[in-house]
């Protein structure tokens, strides 16, 4: 695939960059793509990582919808996990053949087309071909894939934005899931081109909400908050202190605690790495694992 770099354009654009990413980042144990159209609204939430171990690559998505249905929309690949070991590039490299632009990209759409349920007809997608690829290959991949659906690692805009309101009402940051969602995914929101899905004005208005329904939690650790989510303008929310190191912290968001965590290296069948000293570099099997600030 690194020959194919010029090629991978659009939506393929992200199969390149990651490989590079990982391989020029050896130290890192996964990487978390997020489209640039994906925001995190829930700044408290927790990744379940013990739940991954056994696994190289995490999608939001349901067995159901992928291994069963061949439904193109049964996992998303706009907020992923992908371990950083030789199996990841490999599947990359599995991922990519329908991705050059031009030919190639279109007659591979209309394979994809007619493979899967319920997809329209245009040119191949990286999201299609993962669920191919999944389907076709079951048995080369599947085992290291965790369809991710108790929270939302990738969470469908639509259904979120204009619940933001009764949330903040009901419930409180730290939970992931419908009630709280951790990522906000404007799928299908295209403002800066002709062809997206929804109007271009609901599609800013409503980025504009998810992000000042994330700030608030940011701002509230200073003593702020948005005046309303779809306003820039902050409001003051707690009187000022001479003592700011007794401000309640609910959401532990001042003060991250660092843990601890097993590193959990990439499992092989039989097959040698790429290179050895890889992971022998890592001589200690323990790493800290930044609690990412968002
Ligand atoms: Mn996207």
């Amino acid at each position: 695939m690194a020959l194919l770099d010029a090629e991978m354009a659009g939506f393929w654009a992200k199969l390149p960059l990651i490989r590079t990413l990982l391989l020029a980042h050896p130290d890192v144990e996964f990487l978390w793509w997020m489209d640039s159209d994906a925001m995190f609204t829930d700044m408290a939430f927790e990744l379940p990582w013990d739940r991954y171990s056994p696994y190289n690559l995490v999608l939001h998505g349901w067995n159901e919808m992928v291994y069963d249905d061949k439904n193109w929309i049964g996992l998303n690949t706009g907020s992923f996990l992908l371990r950083n070991c030789q199996w990841s590039l490999d599947l990359l490299d599995a991922w990519a053949p329908m991705g050059p632009k031009g030919p190639t990209r279109i007659e591979a759409g209309k394979v994809l087309t007619s493979f899967l349920k319920d997809r329209p007809v245009f040119e191949a997608d990286d999201q299609s071909a993962m669920v191919y690829l999944l389907v076709t290959q079951r048995d080369k991949w599947a085992d290291k894939v965790y369809l991710e659906s108790a929270y939302y690692l990738h969470g469908y805009w639509g259904i979120l934005v204009d619940r933001y309101e009764e949330m903040i009402e009901n419930y409180h940051p730290g939970l992931g899931d419908h009630r709280w969602p951790l990522v906000t995914h404007f799928v299908g929101c295209k403002p800066c081109g002709k062809f997206g899905d929804y109007p271009v004005e609901r599609c800013l208005k409503q980025m504009d909400r998810a992000f000042n329904f994330g700030d608030n939690q940011i701002l509230q650790m200073y003593g702020f908050e948005h005046k309303t989510l779809a306003s820039r303008r902050v409001k003051r929310i707690r009187n000022e202190t001479s003592d700011p190191l007794d401000i309640k912290d609910d959401l532990g968001l001042l003060h991250p605690s660092f843990k601890e965590t097993k590193l959990v290296l990439c499992t092989f069948k039989a097959k040698p790495m790429l290179n050895p000293g890889y992971h022998a570099a890592l001589s200690s099997y323990y790493f800290h694992e930044l609690s990412i600030p968002f």
